[in-house]
């Protein structure tokens, strides 16, 4: 197989004239070290002692860290993989610790990151038979992962951890599975760190964008009047950013972004419509609705963007280019397709953008543009007398901006307000699950980015619903010296349903109210503001977990207390406390259209 350089044939085989026999698990773990790897999420059980084991004795060149769940550890190697581009690594024992881990690999999945996941395997001669703690883990995680292997022979340990790392890293990025189980662990053998992979029908050298294809696009751009540039996390994966930015200086068309693809274009150049979709703004949505020609880069026009499908784009050329084959033509038929690399594309395309290249005249278009943008801003009351948690984002990327901090979300309403007031302005600063929608990724994920950029502010902004449901990772914060930040924007409720309550169910509110149920707000009879009492005492939690804490209720203590989160060199935690009548706008119902956007 001819490759490119990527982690898994970067791997360094200075080990393969080791003539000692070693255990398995050995083996496995010197093969991630020679494929480049630094950093494992891993939490242990009965069927992964040995691997736990072996990394003792890699202790200088491999960090282990022990979340307190399973799944924060897969959401922290997906925080890693997120913030690089590299391959994160976790590994749980067999059963219950593989079962935590599906919701982690299905978000890889989704968002295309680079995965590798280990699990425990009871002994070969056990499977099948409903062993103590056995569960068909392949088989469960098939339809979520890009590859997934149980390996039944020692001797194909090395070169399956090499294909799984090469198969996580290469194309469309993914999560890859290995099962292992626990004989195959203590067996020893004199190991070959040299095997060759060996993947017939899978290869990283992809389509290179031909003259005849380059011309076309080029063509379509000079003949547009109202073409929109579409970006989603291809652009981001493939670190394709640079190539777009000179794109769009070239033919200066305006650039919308999916939820992945939301780092990959500076949100202050004039040129960003920002998000576009279910909770994007109504100028992406419209410029999309009304636009000639749609450059469709690295996006799977996921139902959350396109609304009614027959109505997206209705009157563009689409031309579509995806590292992923399946993906073309997958949702919205296009009338250019081309399966590449987003890096190489987007390389060549701006190659030929060359100097003899005259953008169009697009003032008409920029005149529609910013009218829209100045009838439909993305705003919220400056005035309010609260803390709006869209102020409490706005004021967090003001003290941030110039940082390169690394934001990650749980999911909800202020997953969703953060894609509007933060202004993103680099590649792998937006650290989100967007596909999966994920309640609990923020914490975890901000672990890993963090471990992977310790130089770096990272601050999950979260919603309490969210945190609460991996907060056993402060835990692994404070044990482990790992001072990431929250901003916790505190409503009290499952906000994002509750919206819908508002907006669907009649304001029926049913288990969306996060405090004691007896409290008046439970029912939606509250004033909206402040329910009595917050529960819980994110303070004596913070303190319990070893945290720095400080919790306000009050507008002017905003700007000061984000400081001092900023200022602190431990784990910090900012209980914001803002009201819950907020509700994310504008929104497109699901299925709708433009027509159907609700803006206030
Ligand atoms: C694991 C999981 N369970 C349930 C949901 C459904 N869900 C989507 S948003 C949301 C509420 C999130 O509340 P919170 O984290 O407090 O954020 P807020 O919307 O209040 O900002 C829920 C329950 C989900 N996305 N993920």
């Amino acid at each position: 197989m001819t490759a490119k350089k990527t982690e898994a044939n970067q791997c360094n085989d200075q080990e393969s004239t080791s003539p000692r026999m070693l255990s398995g698990a050995d083996i496995v773990i010197q093969t991630l070290v020679n494929c480049g790897v630094d950093t494992i999420f891993a939490y242990p059980g009965g069927y992964s002692m040995p691997l736990h084991q072996a990394m003792t004795r890699f202790r200088d060149k491999v960090r282990v860290v022990l979340p307190r769940h399973e799944q924060g550890g897969g959401f922290a190697a997906q925080g890693y993989a997120r913030a690089t581009g590299k391959i994160g690594v976790c590994m749980v024992t067999s059963g219950p610790g593989a079962m935590n881990l599906i919701t982690s690999i299905a978000d890889a999945k989704l968002d295309s990151v680079p995965l590798l996941a280990i699990t425990g395997q009871v002994n070969t001669d056990t499977i099948g038979s409903d062993g103590f703690q056995e569960t068909p883990t392949t088989e469960v995680c098939r339809s979520i992962t890009k590859h997934h292997y149980l390996v039944t022979d020692i001797n194909d340990l090395v070169r399956t951890i090499k294909e799984a790392i090469f198969v996580a890293t290469t194309g469309r990025p993914g999560p890859v599975l290995v099962d292992l189980p626990k004989n195959i662990q203590v067996q020893q053998c004199y190991p070959n760190y040299e095997a060759t992979m060996n993947l017939p029908g899978y290869s990283d050298q992809n389509h290179q964008p031909s003259a005849a294809e380059l011309d076309l696009i080029v063509e379509s751009i000079k003949r547009s009047r109202r073409p929109v540039l579409f970006v989603g996390g291809g652009v981001v994966n493939a670190d394709a950013s640079d190539y777009l930015r000179r794109i769009v200086e070239k033919t200066h068309i305006p650039v919308t972004t999916s939820m992945t693809g939301l780092s990959a274009f500076d949100r202050n150049d004039y040129r960003s419509l920002g998000m576009i979709g279910m909770h994007g703004t109504v100028c992406a949505n419209r410029a999309v609705a009304e636009c000639d020609l749609l450059l469709a880069l690295g996006v799977r026009f996921s139902d959350r963007v396109t609304g009614k499908v027959s109505e997206f784009a209705k009157s563009a050329r689409i031309i579509q280019i995806d590292v992923d084959p399946s993906e073309i033509n997958k949702v919205k038929k296009t009338q250019v397709a081309i399966a590449c690399d987003l890096a190489d594309a987007l390389g060549a395309l701006d190659a030929a953008l060359d100097d003899h290249f005259e953008p169009s005249n697009l003032d008409s278009w920029y005149e529609k543009i910013d009218q829209w943008k100045k009838e439909y801003p993305v705003s919220y009351d400056e005035n309010s007398p609260y803390i709006l948690p869209e102020h409490a984002i706005t004021e967090l990327w003001k003290a941030t901006k110039d940082l390169n901090a690394i934001i990650t979300t749980g999911v909800g309403q202020h997953q969703m307000w953060t894609t509007e007031f933060y202004r993103f302005s680099r590649p792998r600063t937006w650290i989100s699950s967007c596909g999966l929608g994920t309640m609990g990724f923020g914490l975890p994920a901000a672990i890993g980015a963090k471990i992977a950029c310790p130089d770096r502010l990272v601050v999950d902004i979260d919603g309490d619903g969210s945190f609460q449901m991996n907060i056993q990772e402060m835990a692994t914060c404070f044990t482990e010296n790992i001072p990431v930040k929250v901003m916790l924007l505190n409503n009290q409720h499952l906000g994002m349903v509750m919206q819908w309550e508002d907006r669907f169910y009649k304001k029926n509110r049913a288990n969306t109210y996060l405090g004691c149920v007896n409290d008046p707000e439970a029912f939606g009879q509250g004033d909206g503001v402040s329910p009595k009492h917050r529960f819980p005492d994110y303070i004596a939690v913070a303190a319990g977990y070893g945290w720095e804490a400080l919790s306000i209720s009050k507008k002017e203590e905003l700007p000061g207390a984000i400081q001092t989160m900023i200022a602190s060199t431990h784990p910090f935690l900012l209980d914001v406390q803002v009201p819950y009548f907020e509700h994310v706008l504008p929104m497109t119902p699901p299925g709708g259209t433009i027509a159907d956007m609700i803006l206030k």
